[in-house]
């Protein structure tokens, strides 16, 4: 009888556990099996422009890989709505995946808006984007805070350095005041701007290029290829290199979807993904070379080049301190932590 007892543990000991294996197993066939993948991936650029050619350059990479079975269908902006619109289709499921600018979710994941300081990160775009694939406090912390969300940060990269462009030179935080400046939408963006004295407006980029045109705003902010591309130089008679911030973009995924893939599919993504990084850094690099010449060479409609010194950026610097100190105090004790915890790695890569 005790044998009898034993024998049939060891059987449901080895039903159990072949149940698991299949169970795993099954986990993992997402490669070997028949099944296609058909996902959607929006941008918030367009044809050309460094987000919407990284998106088509990853769906590639993906569908090679998987010999066929994932096909990702890239958007460009403006069809599926605003920048905002986009992320709130990204937690709803309707795109499985979204190229996020952290100045859209300003909002709703306010941790994320450190990435509005200005004169946080470091001169060295190399050394930034390195910062930005090895962080800690962005990989693990504030990465944490986007999934409460529905929303699954894969990869922190940069479009390059961001610049001023306005209807009149902008060398000092005096410069500012008064002056109507184009934002994202993010509370601390428009701090970051009123700590100078500006009149901020949050605005989707599809609207810029009219507004500035019109006058409803005097400048804004962008990589040198945004503003060639978009054309704002066409309606902006000075750009500064201010080099005031680092413009970041999030590879993201909606963490219901990517929870519930077989295991072999979300490592692919995620080594694809991570593949992509230095893929970005030189394409952002080439296309911010190329259309500040050709900005410079625009004589159809002359854009003037003030390149900050040494000194009117450390003007700026000193200006912007304060708004680090509204960022602890709004955001809260896990922001506090996770911008504490990014200054220390910005400081030891240095
Ligand atoms: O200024 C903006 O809002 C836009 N700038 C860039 C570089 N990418 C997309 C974003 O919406």
């Amino acid at each position: 009888m005790i044998l009898n007892k034993k024998r049939l543990l060891l059987v449901v000991s080895a039903l159990v556990l072949s149940i698991i294996l299949v169970a795993c197993g099954s986990e993992s066939t997402g490669l070997d099996g028949e099944e296609t993948y058909n996902w959607k991936f929006v941008t918030e650029e367009q044809q050309g422009q460094v987000q919407y050619e990284y998106a088509l350059e990853l769906a590639n990479r993906l569908n090679e890989k998987s010999d066929g079975q994932i096909n990702i269908e890239v958007y460009e902006f403006g069809g599926l709505g605003s920048e905002v619109n986009q992320v709130e289709l990204l937690q709803s499921g309707g795109v499985e995946f979204a190229i996020v600018s952290p100045g859209f979710t300003g909002t709703m994941v306010s941790e994320g808006q450190l990435f509005a300081l200005h004169f946080l990160f470091t001169d060295d775009m190399e050394l930034n984007q390195q910062i930005l694939n090895e962080s800690e406090a962005l990989n693990v912390h504030l990465t944490e805070k986007y999934e409460q969300y529905n929303i699954k940060p894969l990869a922190y990269w940069t479009e390059g350095a961001m610049q001023w462009t306005g209807d009149r030179p902008l060398t000092a935080p005096e410069d500012f005041s008064g002056f109507k400046m184009r934002t994202q939408t993010s509370p601390l963006i428009l701090r970051s701007y009123e700590a100078y004295g500006a009149d901020p407006t949050e605005l989707s980029w599809g609207e810029l290029y009219t507004s500035l045109q019109q006058g409803v705003v005097q400048g804004q902010e962008n990589p040198i290829f945004f503003i060639e591309d978009a054309n704002f130089h066409e309606v902006q008679d000075y750009m500064m290199i201010s080099e005031h911030n680092i413009y970041v973009a999030m590879t993201t995924v909606n963490t219901d979807f990517f929870a519930g893939l077989p295991s072999d599919i979300q490592d692919l993504i995620v080594e694809t993904v991570d593949e992509m990084r230095p893929v970005a850094f030189d394409m952002q690099e080439r296309m911010n070379d190329e259309l500040l010449e050709a900005i410079e060479n625009n004589d159809r409609h002359p854009t003037e080049i003030i390149e900050l010194t040494a000194a009117e950026r450390e003007a700026f610097r000193v200006a912007a301190l304060p708004v680090r100190d509204f960022f602890i105090d709004e955001v809260g004790e896990d922001g506090k932590k996770i911008l504490e915890m990014l200054i220390e790695e910005i400081e030891a890569a240095q």
